[in-house]
């Protein structure tokens, strides 16, 4: 498989997913409609500091709801290939061969920590964390009470989601470990994102200027469809898997 060869080869690679790769775990992806109550809640218009401003109960409710789900779901093959590759690449890493294997997630589900993967860039941050309004201190979500909604905090402010909400900046620390990720990297692999949001819809551009190859897994054709070395249409759940296991057999 000409993926596997390509990733066999590269020295630094950088894995980029979307909502996607959590999608056979059963979660909804941003533009796949949602079951039930939320059904009538566009992601795209809840997911922004207005909302919050507007109605931090409701908010609050939807994001608590979509973490019992992520609670619930197990990561899946796609999920468990990607961890597998990083430890693949940590073993083949010796003195004289030094590879990198980078991991930067849309997602806030925290699935790909529960299947293994460690270098993990969570750009978009994480439900699994709250910070107060008005302080920015930060609790994990276990150790918050969800009886009251929205959350007060200890410091006179309301609890929200450690997410990065439309019309916010993206966080200082994870861009630069991106931008050096991507600067270095000379395998760039997108995985089930619709390349729609920006910045993150940049990186392939951004890694086909440095000169990577690019690789792009995904159900649907996506805006970087065209433009990257390789192509694949497909479940993440089902290429990735077979993807690893040709890039362990050709030793
Ligand atoms: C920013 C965290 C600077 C929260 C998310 C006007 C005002 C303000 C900003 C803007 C503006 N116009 C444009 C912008 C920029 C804006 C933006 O890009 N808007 C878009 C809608 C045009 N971006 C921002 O605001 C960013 N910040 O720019 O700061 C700034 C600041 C102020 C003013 C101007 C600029 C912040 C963006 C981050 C938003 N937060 N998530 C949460 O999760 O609740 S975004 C969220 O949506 C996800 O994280 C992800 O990034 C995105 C969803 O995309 P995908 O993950 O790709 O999911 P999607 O459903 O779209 O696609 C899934 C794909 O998977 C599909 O292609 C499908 O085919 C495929 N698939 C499905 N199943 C499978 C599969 N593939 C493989 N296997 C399968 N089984």
């Amino acid at each position: 498989m000409h993926a596997a060869r390509l990733l066999h080869e590269a020295k630094s690679i950088v894995v980029l997913t979307g909502a996607g790769i959590s999608a056979e775990s059963g979660l909804a992806t941003f533009r796949d409609p949602e079951e039930g109550l939320w059904s009538k809640y566009d992601p795209m218009e809840l997911a922004t500091i207005d909302a919050f401003e507007r109605d931090p109960e409701l908010v609050t409710r939807w994001y608590v709801w979509r973490f019992a789900r992520a609670q619930d779901a197990q990561p899946n093959p796609g999920h468990e290939a990607l961890a597998q590759l990083e430890q693949w690449i940590n073993e083949q890493t010796t003195c004289n061969d030094d590879r990198s294997f980078t991991l930067i997630t849309q997602n806030v589900d925290g699935l790909h920590q529960r299947a293994g993967s460690h270098r993990v860039i969570e750009i978009h941050g994480s439900i699994l964390r709250w910070r107060c309004t008005n302080t920015g201190a930060e609790k994990r979500l276990d150790e918050l009470c969800f009886d009251q909604t929205p959350v007060p905090s200890e410091h006179g402010g309301i609890m929200r989601p450690c997410v990065v909400w439309f019309g916010e900046m993206l966080p200082e620390k994870e861009m630069i470990q991106t931008q050096q990720a991507l600067e270095s990297c000379d395998l760039f692999l997108s995985i089930g994102t619709s390349g729609q949001v920006q910045p993150v819809a940049s990186f392939v551009s951004f890694a086909l200027s440095n000169g990577a190859r690019t690789i792009e897994i995904n159900r649907d054709p996506t805006p970087m469809s065209e433009a990257v070395d390789l192509s694949i249409m497909g479940l993440a759940g089902e290429i990735l898997p077979r993807v690893i296991d040709a890039i362990i057999s050709f030793e």
